[in-house]
């Protein structure tokens, strides 16, 4: 028997900096649309899909920040996608800025969750490797601030029973480190749901530049095929605010291969159907971990941070 999970990853075309939340809602349901056209179970959004990308701006006031975050999840922009969802029967992951009150303490994170087919949030994943820096940089052609605006996520890298198997979530930058997708992994993680902004230009390694799709692809095709699960990998696409994002949204297959993929920098939707099922002849095979593992040799892997050169 197969288990087939009807995937749509909804690329996101650029936001502008004065786009009011509602319109973006609206484009998101748009998308939605279309997935429960086509038959999606899931429709996956990117990495902080509601504003523009914010970080790339330094701010001096606390308030400017605070304008881009949500206080409440569903809240009064974002309850209409939460309808659309119960309505048309479809889930979603969306990626947006969280603030939340948290032991008396005001806390930010970026954060994304798993909504299911009754509009029920099942998940939530507050992003662990956060890129950029912490100061403002005036000599990058734009900034990324994440470090600033952001806490370090506190959930681990969970999954979750959903869609009918076993699902994580993964934000950006997370998907450059092979330990996002085998901790997951180890857990038995069956697909993986991954928004990100990524900007063609990187302003600390410009020689990079012209290898953002490539190295877009061969990440998210490495964890899928070395954790045996789909990866489902949702990007903002185009020129936002005069900085161009890769886009380059793709459906990954446990055999790395790349199954289904966005062509344009605008809104698009891009389906595949992926059978859960096809993960277990990578589970059980070259990559059957509990027969072919070896963690007395990996310890360094959680023991130490940087490189250490001793020889
Ligand atoms: N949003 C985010 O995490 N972006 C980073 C930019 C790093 S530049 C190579 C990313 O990893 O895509």
């Amino acid at each position: 028997m197969s288990r087939i999970v009807t995937v749509g990853a909804a690329q996101l075309g650029p936001i502008a900096l004065n786009e009011p939340r509602k319109d973006v809602v609206q484009r998101l349901i748009a998308l939605l649309e279309q997935g429960a056209a086509h038959g999606c179970d899931l429709v996956v959004f990117p990495e902080l899909a509601l504003t523009t990308f914010f970080p790339r701006w330094y701010f001096e006031q606390q308030e400017q920040v605070d304008a881009f975050f949500e206080r409440s999840m569903p809240g009064p922009d974002t309850q209409a996608l939460f309808d659309a969802a119960r309505r048309l029967k479809v889930g979603f992951y969306l990626g947006y800025a969280e603030l939340t009150e948290e032991k008396g303490r005001t806390r930010r994170f970026n954060t994304s969750i798993l909504v299911d087919q009754n509009a029920e949030i099942v998940s939530k994943y507050r992003k662990i490797h956060l890129p950029g820096h912490a100061e403002h940089e005036p000599w990058r052609r734009f900034q990324h601030l994440e470090k600033r605006y952001f806490e370090t996520g506190n959930l681990g890298f969970g999954v979750c029973r959903a869609f009918g198997g076993i699902v994580g979530m993964a934000i950006c930058n997370d998907r450059r480190w092979p330990e996002t997708y085998r901790v997951m992994g180890l857990q038995g993680v069956e697909m993986i749901l991954i928004g990100y902004n990524t900007p063609v230009h990187n302003p600390p390694a410009p020689e990079h530049d012209n290898l953002s799709h490539f190295h877009n692809e061969l990440v998210m095709q490495a964890g899928a095929y070395q954790n045996g699960t789909w990866v489902v990998g949702v990007g903002k696409a185009g020129r936002e605010e005069g900085v161009d994002q890769i886009g380059n949204s793709i459906i990954v297959a446990p055999s790395g291969e790349i199954v289904s993929a966005c062509s344009t920098l605008s809104d698009e939707l891009s389906i595949a159907r992926c059978d859960l099922d096809l993960t277990v002849s990578y589970k059980s095979s070259v990559f059957n971990f509990s027969k072919h593992r070896e963690p007395h040799a990996y310890g360094m892997i959680v023991e130490r941070k940087g490189a250490i050169i001793s020889v």
